[in-house]
């Protein structure tokens, strides 16, 4: 975690505007000596500054050590009375780790064709199921991986299923998922004890495509297909999420956000206009008759783009184009509202991009289950349309933009809401990896580790 290596701001300020006053005292007296006596001052900040990082890196390291001393909250706050740098750090340090329940994760080695070979198309990284790859990539080189395997909360299965791209349509084809999956299954279960003992329930999988774990794109055949049988005992990193009863989300599962790449963000801020000033009113490009699906009762709820496009083309305060074009993240930097309505599933990768690129959401999707919300506040940082009030859409805008609106984007501009749904190559804290493990370490019940798995093992057997 490189943030936690930066100095505490106030810290380093305070030091600044210190050698700032000294600086002008000593200005009536030393005029003629001052540029040097500023260029000592210089070299005295960076050699301190060296020095400061290079014993808060020893410090880390042996705190890593340390990883027995299970921290509660407590004990990670009560260390306040010195304002030294070196303490203020190692303390940020615990409070951390400690957020994080001292997790430790195993992840599996597994044979390059169930991961990496995938990786020779250079789309499989960066797509918006990219998720796969990226907490893979994450866990890595984090705090919480764990190299042996015994002292571990969670095992970690990194199987990359949404990398064969169709030569037709572009779409990943997934086929070939469940036996993928149910090999990585096979070899780990006949190498390693620890499936077997947990019976899986401390293994961990990502299912980051359109219906979860059910791993097809259409909803009725994801349905009618469920959750593979050897996964239902597991944890599942899901994109997918809805608050009724869904048979894609019968699986103890997190909702995890679709894979933006935090560099094409850094890139389009880069070029957006710099007085920040929003000329696009409503926002959406994509496809706007999305087949009708016809399950269980859902069937009119699928026709909300249609009704936007017959309702809202001719309206120029909405910006909405049917063609892809690769550019459109500079659009939604330009916009103040961007439409996020369901398509093929109720999630879409418009929520992430709108967030990052500080665009307001407009959710028209009913039922959803939105990422993270215990760090997100989605409330308080997007708007939500009823589906069959789509057709009121304008007036509902209006409304917001007359009322509210300055205080939304004051949340939705916070840059810990960007944080937590952005995946880095590195876990940052608070970003979406970090999340995501801050939600696994709510579940270390499910962990072998902990005794109440091998206890209600011994019951059941
Ligand atoms: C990739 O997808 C195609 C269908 O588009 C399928 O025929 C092929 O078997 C898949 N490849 C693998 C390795 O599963
Ligand atoms: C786990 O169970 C499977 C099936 O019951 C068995 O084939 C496998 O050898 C077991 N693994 C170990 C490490 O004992
Ligand atoms: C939707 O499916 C039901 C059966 O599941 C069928 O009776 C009905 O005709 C279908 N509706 C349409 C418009 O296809
Ligand atoms: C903004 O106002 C709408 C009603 O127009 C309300 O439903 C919503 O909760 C408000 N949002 C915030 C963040 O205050
Ligand atoms: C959070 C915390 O422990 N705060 C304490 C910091 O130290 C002062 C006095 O040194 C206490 O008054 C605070 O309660």
């Amino acid at each position: 975690m490189t943030e936690q290596k930066r100095p505490p701001r106030s810290t380093t300020r305070g030091f600044y505007v210190k050698m700032k006053i000294l600086h002008k005292h000593g200005r009536p007296q030393q005029e003629k000596s001052s540029c040097c006596f500023y260029t000592y001052y210089k070299w005295l900040l960076w050699l301190s500054l060296s020095l400061y990082f290079f014993t808060s890196y020893l410090i880390t390291n042996n705190n890593n050590n340390l990883k027995s001393t299970k921290l509660s909250p407590l004990d990670s706050t009560n260390s306040n009375t010195t304002k030294n740098p070196l303490t203020t750090n190692l303390k940020f340090q615990q409070q951390s780790s400690s957020l994080l329940n001292n997790l430790k994760v195993f992840v599996y080695d597994l044979p390059p064709k169930y991961n990496t070979n995938w990786l020779e198309n250079e789309r499989c990284s960066t797509h918006l199921f990219a998720s796969e790859v990226a907490i893979h990539r994450a866990l890595l080189t984090s705090k919480v991986r764990t190299f042996d395997p015994y002292e571990a909360d969670f095992f970690f299965v990194p199987v990359y299923v949404s990398c064969n791209f169709s030569a037709v349509n572009g779409f990943p084809a997934i086929g070939h998922a469940r036996s993928l999956i149910a090999s990585a299954v096979k070899l780990i279960s006949k190498e390693y004890p620890f499936w077997n003992r947990s019976r899986g329930s401390d293994h961990v999988f990502v299912a980051s495509h359109d219906f979860g774990s059910c791993f097809h794109t259409l909803e009725d055949v994801a349905i009618a297909d469920g959750v593979p049988e050897i996964m239902k005992n597991s944890i599942v990193l899901q994109t997918f999420g809805v608050i009724h009863k869904h048979p894609c989300q019968e699986v103890e599962n997190v909702v995890i956000p679709p894979y933006v790449s935090p560099e094409s963000v850094r890139k389009t801020m880069e070029k957006a206009p710099l007085n920040g000033r929003r000329d696009i009113w409503v926002f959406f490009r994509g496809k706007m008759e999305v087949h009708p699906k016809n399950v269980s009762g859902r069937f009119y709820s699928k026709k909300v783009r249609t009704v936007i496009w017959r309702k809202f083309n001719g309206d120029r305060r909405f910006y909405l184009r049917r063609h892809r074009f690769g550019g459109y993240q500079s659009e939604i930097a330009r916009s103040v509202f961007c439409l996020c309505p369901l398509g093929w599933a109720p999630w879409s990768p418009r929520l992430v991009e709108s967030v990052a690129l500080g665009c307001v959401p407009v959710v028209i999707a009913d039922g959803i289950r939105l990422p993270f919300s215990s760090a997100v506040k989605w409330s308080d940082i997007s708007v939500t349309v009823p589906e069959k009030d789509v057709g009121r859409l304008a007036e509902i805008l209006e409304r917001v933009a007359a009322t509210n609106l300055s205080k939304i984007q004051r949340n939705l501009w916070d840059p810990r809401t960007k944080r937590a749904l952005l995946f880095n190559n590195h876990v940052h804290e608070g970003d979406a990896t970090w999340q995501l493990l801050h939600a696994l370490s709510k579940k270390l019940g499910r962990s072998y580790s902990s005794s109440t798995v091998s206890r209600q093992l011994e019951i059941d057997t």
